[in-house]
């Protein structure tokens, strides 16, 4: 069997990792081995000595992490990936945030990765690069000489050909795609705009067999829905201890589960619940909405303004349909164990998962996994989330830029039908039970086997 190894900007440290990417993996990794390498920031690096990554013993896998020096960390991670890609990727190019500097502190660190991994890497392996910290490091590696199956796996969406055009070295960065045996996305939409952005910026043809031919050479694109442990969250809400009363008086709990991101639609969520209690008799049906909101990103400003203008959204429902003993917004802005998360879903009615855009949504997931089948509570999803491909048949979904719609979808949950609700679940359960987080790896590695494998064979010719 081959070694895997995977490469994501963070390497997992803790003993219970959060995150979408780091807990789907680390699973797979603790219990097959391997090798996980990754970045963390250093307040110095060593001048003298031939500089090495560091060593994180006491896993069942193999640890390594390259030091970025604060420098670094603001121009590759801060500035680049999530000033750049993140919101360019999520649509938002109008909170593109470029300065001088980043592109090449993104493409160094890349580089510098590269060099400092090969020489870790053995001819057997199986190489799976993770999210857009890492695109050019394929090309990298490929530089030095590596040539082992190298797979990538894209956790975020794929924009649309003009995204990639507000990119001002998109040329550059097409061409880093090329490296790969085998490029994953989320969903059917984002190959769509991958192979609708090759063609349009880089005059690529789309071959009969599903590849595009792209300058010289080939790349093999196809969507791989991740997925999560389903039976093992089911398993750790079955088993939540009991929790204290929500609220003292509302009747229905609704949920909500973010990172604080403005890709998360967090204020257009609170307008829709708005709109829905002004709609309503409250008196005649109190629900309480917890929203988790744990900060990420604290340095960079677009994360500093959605958590102010969260804030002053949550003082404002509360302020309008307060009441004594009766808060409908409880925001907390902090992370919480996955057993307690487990447990809060399932004493859910509702789930708010309203993203503006995502590559998935692994909550959304999660909170289906977590319920009662005999008595499940109702999953509200955006039409935007990649997750809305997969559970279309039983969530029930909405357009998270129309309060309304959010409102409509509140009031559809509030007084759906037990038979309806149970119908319902049971469609999504069996998909996410179907395709969980065993099937999601196993089915990439398989396939960059394959596409790795019929690459080799081609370049004999
Ligand atoms: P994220 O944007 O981080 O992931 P998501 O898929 O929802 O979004 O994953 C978040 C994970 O963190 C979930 O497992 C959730 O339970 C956990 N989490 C969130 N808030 C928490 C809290 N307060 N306390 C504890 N745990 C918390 C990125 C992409 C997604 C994609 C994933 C995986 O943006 O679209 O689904 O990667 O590919």
């Amino acid at each position: 069997m081959t070694r895997l190894v995977v490469f994501s900007n963070r390497v997992p440290l803790g003993d219970k990792p959060s995150g979408g990417l780091v807990v789907a993996l680390n699973d797979t990794m603790a219990s097959q081995g391997g090798l996980w390498i990754g970045t963390e920031t250093v307040k110095e690096r060593s001048g003298n000595g031939p500089e090495a990554l560091i060593n994180h013993p006491g896993a069942t896998f193999e640890r390594l992490a390259m030091g970025l020096t604060p420098k670094e960390h603001a121009g590759y991670y801060l500035g680049y990936s999530n000033s750049v890609l993140w919101p360019l990727f999520h649509g938002r190019a109008d909170l593109l945030s470029v300065s001088v500097g980043q592109f090449t502190t993104y493409k160094s660190v890349n580089s510098r990765l590269a060099e400092l991994s090969a020489p870790h890497l053995r001819p057997d392996d199986t190489i799976w690069i993770h999210d857009y910290h890492l695109i050019p490091l394929a090309h990298e590696l490929r530089k030095l000489g590596v040539r082992n199956p190298i797979g990538f796996f894209l956790h975020i969406p794929f924009p649309v050909a003009n995204g990639i055009r507000a990119l001002s070295d998109n040329a550059e960065f097409l061409e880093w795609f090329s490296a790969y045996d085998l490029v994953g996305l989320q969903t059917q939409r984002d190959v769509a705009n991958f192979i609708g952005a090759f063609r349009t910026l880089g005059r690529a043809e789309l071959l009969s067999d599903g590849r595009l031919r792209f300058n010289n050479g080939f790349i093999q694109v196809a969507s791989f829905p991740i997925g999560i442990d389903a039976t093992g969250f089911r398993k750790a809400a079955e088993e939540a201890p009991e929790l204290p009363e929500i609220t003292t008086s509302a009747q229905k709990v609704m949920i909500g589960v973010d990172r604080l991101d403005y890709s998360k639609g967090l204020p257009h969520r609170l307008r829709g619940f708005q709109a829905f209690l002004r709609d309503r008799h409250v008196e005649a049906d109190r629900i309480a909405f917890l929203q988790i909101a744990p900060p990420t990103r604290e340095d960079v400003q677009a994360y500093k303004d959605i958590r102010r203008d969260l804030e002053q959204l949550s003082g404002e429902v509360n302020g309008e349909f307060g009441d004594i003993g009766y808060m409908p917004v409880q925001y907390i802005h902090r992370s919480i164990p996955r057993e307690r998360l487990a447990g809060l879903f399932r004493r859910a009615d509702i789930a708010l998962v309203t993203p503006l855009n995502d590559g998935m949504n692994l909550v959304a997931k999660e909170y289906v996994a977590a319920q009662d089948e005999a008595d499940p509570g109702v999953l509200i999803l955006s039409r935007f989330a990649g997750a809305a491909e997969q559970l279309a048949e039983g969530a029930l979904l909405i357009n998270p830029y129309d309060a309304a719609s959010i409102a409509g979808g509140i009031t559809r949950a509030v007084t759906m039908p037990l038979e309806e609700r149970r119908t319902r679940h049971a469609a999504m359960w069996g998909e996410i039970a179907r395709h969980d987080i065993d099937w999601w790896t196993a089915t990439f590695l398989q396939s960059l086997a394959r596409a790795a494998a019929s690459r080799r064979t081609s370049e004999t010719f």
